[in-house]
């Protein structure tokens, strides 16, 4: 059985896109965190659209589960195989080829595998915007960004992937190649296919290309960093630019004092430069279109009206690009300062702001009261309510035990929370092995088995990436 299926793989792939040696096999079974390690029969690299759909065809005769890879650099476990080594991985950095750059339409056309990096540079060498930005840029794919409908730093005014995206192509379960690459803004012919498998982290079908909208090139970016007491003057403050900046209002992200020191403490160069270290600091980004003169008035307007109202107490508008990047380099660096401190258990949800304060001083109160001396690391996308929530262990605790005694009944405190406060437990990474267990006690019953439904009714055999997201 076994034989004849890697007979029928070499009748589709060059013996060397077919890796089985476990050295070759090592860089794909460990996930960017190391949180997850699975086994894998063989990781495949297919190079086109029909090989991933003939693959497709011979893991379905054959019963054998398919694990889609792009960068590895999400944080659920949904692209690391399970421990059973019956799996294969199907890598797609072969497929990296920019099919497209329409201008009339203002799309791009890409495989699955283009690095979100190297589209960023393509459409601005273009004159355009590719809006999506996140931390993993550099490595993570647009196939795994639209799987796990990725979020980032400009959701507040772009939209998440499913909001950039205007058509994919995916291969189903059976190994049928679906076009959906019209491209088109408007299109009312039944059920939204593309919007079901964005998101759908690999589970129903496979991207293996999409259409992804353009924007123009901002003339103008101002940045700042503004000091604030508490979560209420910063929700103030947002409503306050969201009223007077509008559309021009791109990025709004919230950093607690605890997560800059941890910061600093890692990458001393990333220390913050407003003085006498704020409770919350707040990042704000302004974009134009008109004239550098009118965001920058725009920009010290609003902040006057700010320090006036005393939302703010501090404030540092970066005077080049080089200082932008740099406040830019110091909210992505929280991160890896968290990765360089060791365990970490990550919560990336979402509230509506108008509980958000609720949230915030209900949670703190019970995770210090529960569980002594664990370091709370909030920060996150406060323009879209999405908070990273994320909990480190007591100085001085092993990681392994943290993670033994602490993950469960800690996330737990946290679910419950999010529930009372009619939040989402995954604003924008997504659920894979690492929150099975939580969608399934906390999406709510009819919801949790239309799901089911929907995974049954797609992938019968269950070979698309099994128990990530839901279990049938
Ligand atoms: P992978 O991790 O390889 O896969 C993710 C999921 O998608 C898996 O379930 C996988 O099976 C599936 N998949 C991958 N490719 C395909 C395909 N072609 N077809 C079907 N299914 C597929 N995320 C955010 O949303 N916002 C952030 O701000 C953010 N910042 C980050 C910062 C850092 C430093 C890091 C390391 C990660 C960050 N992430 C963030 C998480 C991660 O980068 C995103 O989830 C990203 O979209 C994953 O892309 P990937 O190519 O690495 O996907
Ligand atoms: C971010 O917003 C990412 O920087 C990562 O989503 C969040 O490290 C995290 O928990
Ligand atoms: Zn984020």
């Amino acid at each position: 059985m076994i034989e004849s299926f890697f007979k029928g793989l070499k009748d589709i792939l060059d013996q060397k896109y077919i890796l089985v040696e476990e050295i070759d096999k090592a860089p794909y079974l460990t996930d960017w965190r190391k949180r997850f390690t699975g086994k894998a029969q063989a990781v495949v690299l297919p190079g086109s659209s029909d090989e991933v759909a003939r693959i497709v065809k011979l893991c379905a005769s054959n019963n054998i589960s398919i694990v889609p890879q792009g960068g590895h650099t999400g944080f659920c476990g949904g692209a690391t195989p399970d421990g059973s080594g019956n799996q294969i991985i199907m890598n797609f950095k072969r497929m990296n080829q920019i099919r497209e750059i329409d201008i009339a339409n203002q799309t791009i056309t890409l495989e699955a595998g283009c690095i979100l990096q190297a589209i960023q540079e393509k459409a601005a060498s273009n004159g355009f915007l590719f809006p999506l930005s996140l931390g993993a840029e550099g490595s993570c794919m647009i196939g795994g960004n639209l799987s796990t409908n990725a979020g980032g730093t400009n959701v507040l005014r772009y939209g998440n992937a499913r909001d950039l995206c205007l058509g994919l192509e995916v291969v189903t379960a059976s190994g049928e190649i679906w076009d959906g690459m019209k491209g088109l803004r408007k299109d009312n012919t039944g059920y939204d296919l593309r919007d079901l498998f964005i998101g759908s982290e690999g589970t129903l079908g496979i991207i293996t290309a999409a259409v992804m909208k353009l924007y123009p090139l901002p003339i103008s970016q101002w940045t700042t960093l503004v000091a604030v007491e508490n979560i209420v003057s910063s929700i103030a403050l947002l409503n306050l630019f969201q009223k007077r900046a509008t559309s021009l209002l791109t990025g709004f992200e919230m950093m607690t004092k605890e997560s800059l020191d941890l910061n600093e403490k890692h990458f001393p160069q990333m220390a913050n430069p407003l003085q006498g270290k704020p409770p919350y600091t707040v990042l704000i980004e302004l974009s134009d279109y008109e004239s550098e003169a009118h965001v920058r008035q725009l920009l010290e307007s609003i902040l006057e009206e700010a320090f006036e109202s005393d939302l703010i107490s501090d404030a540092v508008i970066a005077s080049n690009l080089s200082q932008a990047n740099a406040f830019w380099q110091m909210r992505e660096h929280i991160t890896l300062a968290q990765a360089e401190e060791g365990a970490n258990l990550k919560h990336d949800i979402t509230i509506p702001l108008s509980s958000l304060d609720s949230f915030i001083s209900e949670t703190d109160k019970l995770m210090r009261t529960k569980f002594p001396g664990v370091r709370i690391i909030n920060f996150g996308h406060l323009g879209d309510g999405n908070l990273h929530y994320n909990i480190a262990p007591p100085l001085g605790m092993d990681p392994k035990i943290f993670n033994e005694t602490h993950e469960k009944p800690i996330h737990e405190l946290v679910y419950e929370q999010v529930e009372r406060c009619k939040g989402s437990i995954s604003a924008e990474h997504g659920v894979g092995q690492l929150k099975l267990e939580g969608l399934r006690a906390h999406k709510g019953a009819v919801a949790h088995d239309l799901m089911k439904t929907l995974k049954r009714a797609l992938d019968p055999q269950n070979i698309l990436n099994p128990n990530k997201v839901v279990s049938i």
